[in-house]
């Protein structure tokens, strides 16, 4: 037969520790100072705290519904800390790990979810993007940082995180496409938590891999295992490096878990078997660190992890305290800063929730 091959890809999976925080290999470069592995421990601690700070206020009925990141610390961590600041980070709803080491208040991230504009508008990485709620819809706009940096000849790349589920759109095809063809500085980063909302990765796409979707684009695509801290923080690096040097665009698939409720207005019990979600807590990304660290005899089980859950508690405690005692912003703010000319349903919207909001003072 007249056929002949004329392309052929491999997926290759990244991992430096195992389930048990035992090397299986020898570690990046950055990692040999075990203590330099610290700092994301921490970050992905607090992260948690975080989280459990935020689900506790919506359950009280203090914050509006909320994505939590539990089981997902060590992507977000691994990904922002690869980055420099000069780096752009565009997320989506659950990448306060990643926010969070960049330098995104907790209380910024708690008035963002208490339906508070001003969450979005950061102390800190002034460049970074606002939370996407849309899903995947922050991915063009992730491309469209990448080729301002290529057109201004600025040697910084745009890091674009979603989900397993916001690779089904066609937004994520458009801009990956885009950035292969026109060589951008972007590093897509798939958190594969294996679930979107309801719907289980095996329902989502029926490609052996959502990395490979980056073979059609014409650029890289790869896994990592997304609880193994260590190696997230490697590959995108190395993604990041390339970026920032010309070398295009990737894709990186992360494999974690979601351990908790797509969010707070959730209930995963309803669509998801106990069993599966106990089993996974095997593969807790802070544990699998924490055997580590406290191998190499530099982290304790009591001393040092008492004392950094006990600075954590004030420090996010503080940040409710802060974020509770926050004014409230005037009912016309939300509709203040979407338009420079407000359309006329809305501008008659905003009269009425003025004459409400006067009419309940
Ligand atoms: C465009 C759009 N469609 C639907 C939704 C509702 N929705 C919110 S999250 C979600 C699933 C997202 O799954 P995934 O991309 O895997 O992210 P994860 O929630 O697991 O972090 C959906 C369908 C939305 N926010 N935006
Ligand atoms: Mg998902």
């Amino acid at each position: 037969m007249p056929t002949e091959r004329v392309s052929q890809f491999s997926i290759f999976r990244t991992r430096y520790l195992d389930h048990e925080g035992v090397p299986l290999g020898p570690l990046p470069a950055f990692a040999t100072d075990t203590t330099s592995l610290i700092p994301l421990y921490r970050a992905m601690v607090r992260t948690r705290v975080f989280d459990a700070k935020a689900v506790s206020l919506q359950r009280t009925g203090r914050l509006g519904t909320f994505a939590s990141s539990l089981g997902q610390e060590a992507v977000g961590v691994g990904a922002a800390s690869a980055m420099t600041p000069n780096d752009v980070l565009v997320p989506a709803f659950r990448d306060q790990a990643a926010q969070l080491w960049r330098g995104v208040t907790p209380v910024e991230l708690l008035l963002y979810w208490g339906g508070d504009e001003r969450g979005s508008d950061f102390s800190g990485p002034r460049q970074d993007f606002p939370i996407s709620v849309p899903v995947a819809s922050q991915v063009p706009h992730a491309a469209g940082v990448a080729l301002a940096f290529k057109l201004r000849h600025e040697p910084r790349a745009s890091l674009c995180i979603l989900g397993d589920g916001g690779t089904s759109k066609g937004d994520f095809y458009e801009a990956i496409n885009t950035a292969g063809i026109w060589r951008l500085p972007l590093v897509v980063l798939i958190v594969n938590n294996q679930w979107a909302i309801s719907v289980p990765r095996s329902a989502q796409s029926a490609a052996e891999t959502l990395a490979q979707k980056a073979i059609a684009a014409g650029i890289p695509g790869e896994q990592v295992d997304g609880n193994d801290v260590i190696a997230v923080r490697d590959r995108v690096g190395q993604a990041l490096d390339r970026a920032r040097t010309g070398g295009g665009a990737t894709v990186i698939e992360a494999l974690t878990y979601r351990l908790g409720d797509h969010t707070t207005a959730d209930d995963a019990r309803r669509y998801r078997d106990d069993r599966e979600v106990s089993e996974h807590w095997h593969d807790d990304p802070i544990l699998r660190l924490r055997q580590y660290l406290v191998k190499q005899a530099v982290w304790t089980r009591d001393d040092d992890e008492e004392q950094l859950l006990a600075s954590l508690a004030t420090e996010i405690d503080q940040a409710a305290a802060d974020y509770l005692a926050t004014a409230r912003q005037p009912a016309g703010s939300m509709f203040d800063f979407l338009f420079a000319t407000l359309p006329a349903p809305l501008a008659d919207q905003r009269a009425q929730a003025l004459a409400e909001e006067a009419g309940n003072a």
